[in-house]
């Protein structure tokens, strides 16, 4: 892995990435890949001040112009989508095809945005006064900023910045201080899409490298109209509070804790394999990980060995290695937290299989089941590794109350051939997740749906359907074409 090669052919300067204090390592085996340059208080205060001067001009061009630069960086990540992802894969740990799947995920949102730059529709709306017209448009909002986490390190900034954009906003990205290098790239790929494009306002769309304070000044910062942040719930619960001091909007994408119910009819192979990928894949650090399932005790003993049999023969190892489906956790303290979440579940009666770190460089673990009597403790917590909790049930109620039990409501699903075990957890009364699944796992969204969840989830919605509306403001008009005045609800004002 050659990573000055790489970052070249991504268009990356060596001076971004060789002598500056924010130390990279690689989790593949701890070691270091760059010494990046951050970004100060005075830098990142410049930065903001371009992003707002280029939003004046940026929100003027119309929507479909502004499309064609999504799609010109929609290009340019189709022409370095291996390279790219490879980076992703060396930088944050996920195997090379989920590496590659992000770029696609980048990919598939422009493609999404470069359509939607043409229906950006608002509604006509009927008023109740002869000779007016009501509708409803949709404007640019401002300096979008965006802060992103490490496990999807460039996706979570392509949903946000490919609507911001043809929305008619600046952005500023904040990506995670673990993985800047993928972040310096997608700058690279979104300055050759600029310089192609001709005309895009210089400061469109930039990134800023830092650790807490840097984000915390960009949330603090009167000129950014909205923060899309996606992370940790402690991160949000920060960010939230603290916009809304200076009345500022935000977008939150945070944690999960996500659940799957095995009903009696489920297609057992066919759920041995979803659970594997939703638990194990990623290494159990995506925020739609699968972390909690409930299986029906009538199918609990052909299920479970069959689900601990798969996991024995999960290939846990380097993720550029062909043929590895677990890679490594992104560092130390992962892997800490872990092992913490798995002593307080044997403290709580649960029965471990797996779980043992599994080289000697790099945090590799292996995948663990969890066999539980009840529902509580460590089980409602979040912990970022692939730890997944295996519990009993007998009646549905039970098990779709025991899976709303938690404070996060991002994602669940259900395995089930039947039809009305399948709509009852669809149903009002069923999850209380943003996202729910029949026969699919928890993860592993397409980006046509609007992404995000409830409860401490944060409510926020990104990518797909109308999320869009978040990145614009709706104005409600009204228009006069008569020479009268007749006043809404009747009332009389005769002067
Ligand atoms: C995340 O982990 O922050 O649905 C996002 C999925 C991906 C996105 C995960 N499309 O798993």
């Amino acid at each position: 892995m050659n990573i000055t090669e790489l970052l070249t052919r991504l268009g990356v300067n060596e001076t971004a990435y060789a002598k500056g204090d924010l130390i990279v390592e690689t989790p593949i085996d701890g070691s270091e890949i760059g010494q990046i340059v951050v970004d100060d208080a005075a830098a990142i205060d410049a930065k903001i001040a371009s992003a707002q001067e280029a939003f004046l001009k940026w929100r003027a061009v119309p929507a479909p112009r502004r499309g064609e630069l999504v799609r010109l960086l929609g290009e340019e990540l189709r022409a370095h989508k291996d390279d790219l992802g490879r980076l992703v894969t060396i930088e944050c740990g996920k195997i090379l095809s989920e590496g590659l799947g992000e770029v696609q995920e980048m990919i598939d949102i422009c493609d999404f945005a470069v359509g939607l730059s043409r229906q950006l529709y608002g509604l006509t709306i009927a008023s109740e006064r002869p000779g007016h017209h009501m509708r409803e448009t949709w404007h640019p909002l401002g300096v979008v900023g965006i802060i992103s986490a490490f496990n999807f390190p460039v996706a979570v900034w392509s949903w946000n910045a490919a609507l911001a954009l043809v929305c008619g906003n600046s952005c500023v990205w904040k990506p995670s201080e673990k993985t800047p290098l993928t972040a310096l790239a997608v700058q690279a790929l979104y300055d050759r899409a600029a310089a192609k494009f001709g005309d895009a306002p210089e400061g469109l769309s930039q990134v800023m490298i830092g650790k807490r304070e840097a984000g915390e000044q960009l949330v603090d910062d009167q000129r950014v109209a909205l923060i899309s942040a996606t992370g940790s719930t402690r991160m949000g619960a920060g960010v939230g509070p603290r916009a809304a001091t200076r009345f500022g909007r935000s977008l939150l994408e945070l944690g999960g804790n996500n659940a799957a119910i095995a009903a009696p009819s489920a297609d057992l192979e066919l759920s041995v394999r979803a659970i594997c990928f939703s638990a194990a894949g990623t290494a159990g650090q995506r925020c739609t990980s699968l972390r909690r399932l409930f299986v029906h005790e009538d199918i609990y003993d052909s299920l479970v060995p069959r689900l601990k049999k798969a996991y024995a023969s999960l290939p846990v190892g380097d993720p550029l290695g062909a043929g590895n489906l677990v890679g490594p956790l992104i560092d130390h303290a992962a892997f800490d937290q872990m092992q913490y979440a798995l002593d307080r579940a044997k403290a709580q009666g649960g029965v471990i299989t797996g779980g043992e770190r599994v080289a000697e460089k790099g945090y590799y673990a292996r995948p663990a089941i969890v066999e539980l009597a009840a529902h509580e403790g460590i089980v409602c917590e979040e912990t970022f590794a692939p730890i997944l909790y295996v519990m009993r049930y007998r009646d549905l109620e039970d098990a779709i109350a025991m899976q709303n039990n938690v404070v996060q409501g991002l994602s669940s699903c259900i395995f089930t051939r039947d039809l009305l075990e399948a709509e009852r957890f669809l149903s009002t009364t069923g999850s209380d997740c943003g996202i729910a699944n029949v026969n699919i796992g928890p993860s592993g969204a397409e980006i046509g749906g609007a992404f995000g969840g409830e409860k401490e989830t944060g409510g926020g919605r990104e990518s797909g359907s109308d999320a869009w509306k978040a990145y614009m403001r709706r104005q409600t008009q009204t228009v006069n074409y008569s020479s009268d005045l007749p006043l809404a609800q009747g009332v009389k004002f005769d002067v």
